[in-house]
């Protein structure tokens, strides 16, 4: 039954083929449901109200495909998305399921193979600009170690810059309009990755030939994989105007790379994201990166899928609900208007300032024994969440 959570088009939500087609296989057990044809996907997903699906270049064409099959399938699903309303924001390529990967891609010691990734790449940009992506999404899956002694790590990120520099090149010269968005994690499949946080790659950026082409793709799992916190990693990129891409999903500290559905685990996390997502304006896709459990059959995949969907615009509500809350909003008032006439000496440095500064007389310990109020707005939050405000 609808309600005002159901998603709708202008909410932006997307899914990969590769997420809601997942047949629920992990690294101890086969399959426990079909694989999703793409045409299917894309038919159930707009019915639910997802507006968006995006793809690695395999999950639509088989790698061993021909010239002539590839083009009768992408004709079938860009029909599939004309006759549903679709859009393929985002694409990416696969560079981790074949054995020739095994040691990387764009990092691999062995020139064939960076040479043979490169193409591959090329070859998904151009699948993917011809879908209508705006955004490829770069997640280097095998671009890591098991054996640190057999690839110098500066080699390793000297390749991954040279291969994003190329690329950038190629998509400039083929005119295309689209962007790149590289995505972080700590390990898995590997043992070590080069770029294990969102931060890290926040830093590389600036040393690529075309910085402002570049952002990148956060994703929830990966940050709390890590130990970290996403919501402050998203607040970097936002603030840096590098959020081009968003991989929502949820995940418990301290486990496997789990890509459970949105904000069923950390219901505080995912409240403090969509709140920073919802006031600083990003319009990007809102795209789940997340599986359905093992346990469920097809049924299963869309109560999943509108899971997501729904968690995120309940939060959203939430969000909004939050920020007309006179108590919690006049807290908040409080805590941002405390002695106001210190703003004098902060900001930009002067000679002038910094002499008048040295002549302040601080009080610290009346200052230390100020008590902020925390914990009343903190239980303030947690009532607002568990619904009883
Ligand atoms: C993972 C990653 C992938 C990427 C995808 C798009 O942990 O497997 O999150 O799902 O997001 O390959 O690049
Ligand atoms: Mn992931
Ligand atoms: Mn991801």
């Amino acid at each position: 039954m609808a309600d005002v959570y159901t998603p709708k088009k202008e909410d932006k939500f997307s899914f990969g083929l590769w997420t809601v087609g997942n047949p629920g296989r992990d690294p101890f057990g086969d399959p426990t449901r079909q694989s999703l044809a793409p045409e299917r996907i894309v038919q159930r997903l707009s019915e639910l109200g997802a507006w968006g699906i995006n793809l690695h270049d395999n999950d639509l064409v088989p790698i061993d495909a021909t010239p002539q099959q590839r083009d009768k399938i992408v004709r079938d699903f860009k029909n599939a998305l004309k006759n549903c309303g679709m859009v393929v924001p985002m694409a990416t390529t696969n560079t981790f399921s074949h054995p020739v990967f095994k040691d990387g891609g764009f990092t691999s010691n062995d020139p064939k193979i960076r040479a043979y990734g490169l193409q591959k790449i090329m070859q998904a940009i151009d699948l993917g600009v011809e879908l209508g992506a705006k955004t490829y999404v770069f997640w280097g899956g095998r671009e890591g170690a098991e054996c640190n002694v057999a690839k110098d790590p500066i080699d390793a990120l000297k390749r991954y810059r040279d291969g994003l520099n190329y690329l950038c090149d190629y998509v400039r010269d083929q005119k295309y309009d689209l962007n790149f968005a590289l995505e972080a994690k700590p390990n898995e499949p590997r043992a070590d990755m080069y770029f294990p946080t969102t931060g890290h790659y926040l830093a590389f950026i600036e040393t690529l030939d075309y910085p402002e082409m570049v952002g990148v793709n956060p994703e929830v799992a990966h940050e709390h994989m890590a130990g970290l916190n996403f919501h402050h990693g998203v607040a970097q990129a936002l603030e840096a105007g590098k959020l081009f891409h968003i991989d929502l999903n949820d995940q418990r500290f301290g486990r496997y790379d789990q890509d459970f559905r949105f904000g069923s685990e950390d219901y505080k996390s995912a409240f403090l994201l969509v709140r920073l997502l919802e006031n600083n304006g990003y319009a990007g896709p809102k795209h789940f990166d997340a599986h359905a459990f093992r346990t469920e059959d097809e049924d299963g995949v869309w109560d999943f899928a509108a899971g997501c969907m729904r968690t995120y615009n309940i939060l959203r509500e939430k969000a909004a609900q939050f920020e007309a809350d006179a108590e919690i909003q006049g807290i908040l008032k409080e805590i941002g208007n405390q002695n106001p006439e210190y703003e004098q000496h902060l900001g930009k440095y002067s000679p002038e300032k910094s002499l008048a500064l040295k002549q302040v007389q601080f009080d610290i310990d009346a200052m230390g024994r100020v008590g902020l109020g925390y914990e009343r707005l903190d239980q303030l939050l947690a009532e607002l969440m568990l619904g009883v405000r």
